[in-house]
């Protein structure tokens, strides 16, 4: 598959892909999204060898600082929304991925760059990082998101504050308020995220995915997460890998799942 924006490597089970337009902070414009949405739209959904994903940045300064203002700087309502949409859109399909994805953020964070960081199931910062909603600053609300995962990820007192003053908050604190799950040491960003991953691709790969769809229910205003999680439990049991993981566990051996 060819990228314009993004560099896409492989670490054993986990796919790397770092955001590579460093001479812009890693701002997100229509050839990233074209990027991403082939990554998690149409490669993705057919590399079952792919046990996970992580998402960083190019550079030593920037995750992502944001949209590309230079790109919208003109737009009108329609076309507003319209890329609103696109953004939102492609951002659930990374929620919505059968495999983990973790940001590594290395740096900035903001705005676009935090509504993607929100969007992978987990994050983990070096102690650069700094994540901000800094719209209402341009005049703008969040547009991918943010107004919504931000209050999910840290509750409506907290996610208000840093949405209306636009105070960029660092690693430390980001853990402190429950918007990443670990800091790292500089530069480790993506090895701690990729090992991480390591552990969780040694998991049974159906639960896995059947067990983010049923978190990601709990915020689905449509879905009965409860229901939903009953039927996903019922179904696994049809699984190979579900005779597998019980069989190793009475043989007391390793279980060897087949994503069956
Ligand atoms: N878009 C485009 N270019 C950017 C962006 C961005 N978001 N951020 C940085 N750049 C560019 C700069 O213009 C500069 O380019 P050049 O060298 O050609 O002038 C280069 O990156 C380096 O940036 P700085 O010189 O500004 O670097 P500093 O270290 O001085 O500052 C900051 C770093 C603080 C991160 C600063 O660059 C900054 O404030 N950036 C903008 C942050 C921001 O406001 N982000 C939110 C954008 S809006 C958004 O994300 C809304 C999402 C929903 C959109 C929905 C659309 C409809």
């Amino acid at each position: 598959m060819n990228f314009n924006t993004i560099i896409s490597e492989e670490d054993g089970p986990v796919l790397i892909i770092t955001i590579n337009r460093p001479e812009a902070l890693n701002a997100l414009n229509k050839s990233v999204f074209d990027d991403l949405e082939q990554v998690f739209g149409i490669m993705l959904p057919g590399r079952k060898d792919i046990r996970g994903v992580v998402i960083t940045g190019a550079g030593e300064k920037a995750f992502v600082a944001g949209a590309d203002i230079k790109e919208f700087s003109e737009f009108n309502a329609e076309q507003g929304t319209a890329l609103s949409r696109r953004g939102q859109g492609i951002f659930k399909l990374i929620e919505q991925c059968n495999v983990p994805v973790i940001a590594a953020v290395n740096g900035f964070a903001l705005g676009g760059g935090c509504e993607l960081a929100m969007a992978c199931h987990m994050r983990i910062a070096g102690p650069k990082a700094k994540f901000g909603q800094p719209e209402v600053n341009l005049g703008l609300t969040p547009g991918y998101a943010g107004t919504q995962r931000l209050i999910q990820l840290v509750g409506k007192t907290t996610g208000l504050e840093l949405l209306l003053t636009t105070r960029m908050v660092g690693a430390e604190e980001a853990k402190q308020i429950g918007l990443i799950n670990q800091v790292t040491e500089q530069g480790k960003e993506v090895e701690t995220a990729v090992n991480m991953l390591k552990i969780i691709a040694e998991k049974a790969p159906i639960a896995v995915a059947k067990t983010i769809h049923c978190v990601n229910a709990y915020y689905d205003k449509n879905n009965d997460g409860f229901e939903e999680e009953a039927v996903q439990f019922g179904l696994c049991m049809e699984t190979e890998d579900f005779r597998e993981g019980t069989k190793a566990f009475i043989e007391k051996r390793k279980p060897n799942f087949k994503n069956q």
